[in-house]
């Protein structure tokens, strides 16, 4: 099949290959944390013992720590995306679909629900992971739950700003580690990060963990959202490198 890729990261296509290079300079003669900074987005390099820990390490459920193909990173580092209205007070999230009560949440009502605090990994398409990301928020089995769940619900659409969407299956999406943050590193989230509140699905790669999010709609069948039509893998699984559909 012959097919352009089109690139998750605007900085994958130019500019990251050479910073391979580059960055293998930069680490053998540098210690410490590399800050790149390429066109105004920084991003932080892991030290290479970090990154050869990584390697060597197993999860619990035996997967190698870091996925296959990836690189660390020491901080998420900004992708970019069409940032909606970071303000909490004007936020609204929609909880909707394949559920007996559907229900509008402010981020009043969210900060009233039981919230969780989880350290988990997380593994971008354009290759880097970084570890024990730290995410305040609530699980999205909560929100489901609250929502009254039907038996038909199969899949999950999460709904964002300016029309992105991204679908995960239902099973993975009640996943304990799934949920709707609103603080990374104990902060808030930051504008480019999702303000003030987006999903995380640390276990598929992250362009299904959808920043500035504005409703979750359950429903019976699946349907590929933004990047799963544009030539990405609609499952997204990091161990089983599905990058491209
Ligand atoms: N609303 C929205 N969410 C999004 C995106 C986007 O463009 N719009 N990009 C996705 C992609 S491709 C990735 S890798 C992550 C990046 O999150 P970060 O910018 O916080 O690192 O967000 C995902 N969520
Ligand atoms: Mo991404």
């Amino acid at each position: 099949m012959s097919r352009k890729e089109p690139s998750l990261d605007p900085l994958l296509a130019g500019a990251y290959a050479p910073s391979m290079s580059r960055r293998a300079f930069v680490r053998s003669a540098t210690i410490g944390t590399v800050v790149i900074a390429l066109g105004g987005a920084g991003y932080c390099l892991a030290s290479e013992e970090e990154e050869k820990k990584a390697r060597a390490t197993k999860r619990p459920d035996g997967r190698p720590r870091l996925p296959p193909g990836q690189h660390l990173l020491s901080r998420i580092r900004p992708m970019g995306g069409v940032e909606g209205d970071p303000s909490p007070g004007g936020w609204r999230l929609s909880v909707s679909g394949e559920v007996e009560q559907p229900f509008t949440l402010d981020m009043a009502e969210l900060l009233k629900m039981t919230q969780v605090e989880q350290t988990c990994d997380v593994h971008c398409v354009t290759k880097w992971t970084v570890l024990d990301a730290k995410w305040t928020g609530v699980k999205l089995a909560d929100l489901a739950a609250r929502a009254k769940l039907k038996p038909s619900a199969r899949h999950v659409i999460f709904e964002a700003h300016g029309g992105y969407t991204a679908n995960v299956r239902l099973t993975e999406a009640l996943d304990p580690s799934v949920m709707l943050a609103h603080k990374y590193e104990g902060q808030p989230l930051a504008r480019a990060h999702g303000a003030p509140a987006r999903i995380i699905v640390p276990d598929l790669y992250f362009w299904k963990s959808a920043k500035w999010i504005t409703g979750v709609r359950f429903v019976t069948s699946d349907k590929p959202g933004y990047w799963e039509t544009r030539g990405y893998h609609n499952h997204a699984d990091p161990w089983k490198e599905e990058r491209y559909g």
